[in-house]
């Protein structure tokens, strides 16, 4: 994973993590890094270092897709580290390496958004995915558009402002583009970020939306936060190789919904493009492990877009 194998440069080498799960291995020696206690005066999006547990227990953590209070998650843990046994929140993915936040802001989940458009290039066929460049230390990464849910933003309030922030300007198309064109959430839960720690972690709502051929058309690229982001485009969906953070899951699982969409196309060429995550979801790999596994696409029916706030 790259929460254990990669970190951004000011947090060096992550120590070794042994069995990810094993939060009692006497082995294990993590490092303590905390970049965001050193911010002065504290931004408002960061915790106190000394936040309680009691503080933290009543925050929203995804368990299997759906939000629950920190307290019912199953994540506290009496934390063998080296100053001792302490009670924290820890990494539903397991260890780490490093202890404290990091560079996140939060103790326990940090709450983002990704926002999933595709549409179909009507001049050559080829679906495409509108896809950011991402500025990862002067490297150009790719990227869904996204960000973190900021206070009192509910999710739907954070896909809009994100996408015409990173990837589009703001006109008709993208207000039918989120009236009309929302698919589902592909996934809602914990991810593979390299920022994350053994007590902060980022979760996201990942949401599909496919623009019909017209909104695809008029969606107009631009790109207003230019410290992070380098350009948007539209990206054959076909020939993505990696990606930022989990972000090629969610696009390997939107490869299988495009053939999806375009069986439906041509089968019933007059009828709305709207169908049912299910309908291409192969019924063998409809079993018992894959729906309890959390963002699993299989679950996709039963989940909404949270509009409650997730802290
Ligand atoms: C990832 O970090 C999420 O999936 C999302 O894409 C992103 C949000 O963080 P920022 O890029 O806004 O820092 O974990």
């Amino acid at each position: 994973m790259k929460q254990q194998t990669l970190a951004p440069p000011c947090y060096g080498a992550r120590s070794s993590v042994g069995d990810p799960q094993n939060w009692h291995d006497p082995m294990y020696d993590p490092k303590h890094i905390d970049e965001t206690a050193l911010l002065v005066p504290r931004p408002a999006w960061a915790d106190p270092t000394d936040v309680s547990n009691e503080e933290l227990e009543t925050r929203k953590t995804h368990v299997n897709m759906k939000l629950k209070p920190l307290r019912d998650s199953g994540y506290l843990c009496t934390f063998n580290d080296r100053v001792g046994l302490s009670k924290r929140y820890l990494n539903p993915k397991g260890k780490t390496g490093i202890t404290g936040r990091g560079i996140l802001g939060k103790f326990g989940p940090n709450h983002a958004a990704d926002v999933l458009v595709t549409r179909r290039n009507t001049q050559t066929g080829v679906y495409e995915a509108l896809l950011v460049e991402k500025n990862i230390e002067g490297e150009s990464c790719l990227a869904w558009p996204a960000g973190m849910v900021e206070a009192g933003e509910s999710v739907p309030e954070t896909l809009k402002r994100e996408l015409l922030e990173e990837a589009v300007a703001q006109n008709e198309a993208v207000d039918l583009l989120f009236s009309i064109c929302k698919r589902g959430v592909v996934f809602a839960g914990h991810v593979d970020d390299w920022r994350n720690t053994d007590h902060a972690w980022m979760e996201t709502n990942a949401v599909h939306f496919h623009a019909t051929d017209m909104i695809g058309a008029q969606l107009k690229l631009s790109v207003q936060d230019v410290g992070e982001i380098n350009r948007s485009r539209w990206v054959d969906i076909d020939r993505v190789r990696s990606m930022y953070a989990s972000h090629m899951d969610w696009l390997r699982i939107l490869r299988g919904i495009c053939t999806g969409i375009e069986k439906t196309r041509i089968a019933r060429p007059t009828t709305s493009l709207f169908i049912s995550y299910a309908t291409f979801v192969p019924p063998n790999k409809r079993n018992r492990d894959d729906e309890s596994n959390e963002g699993s696409v299989y679950s996709i029916l039963r989940s909404n877009i949270p509009r409650q706030r997730v802290e």
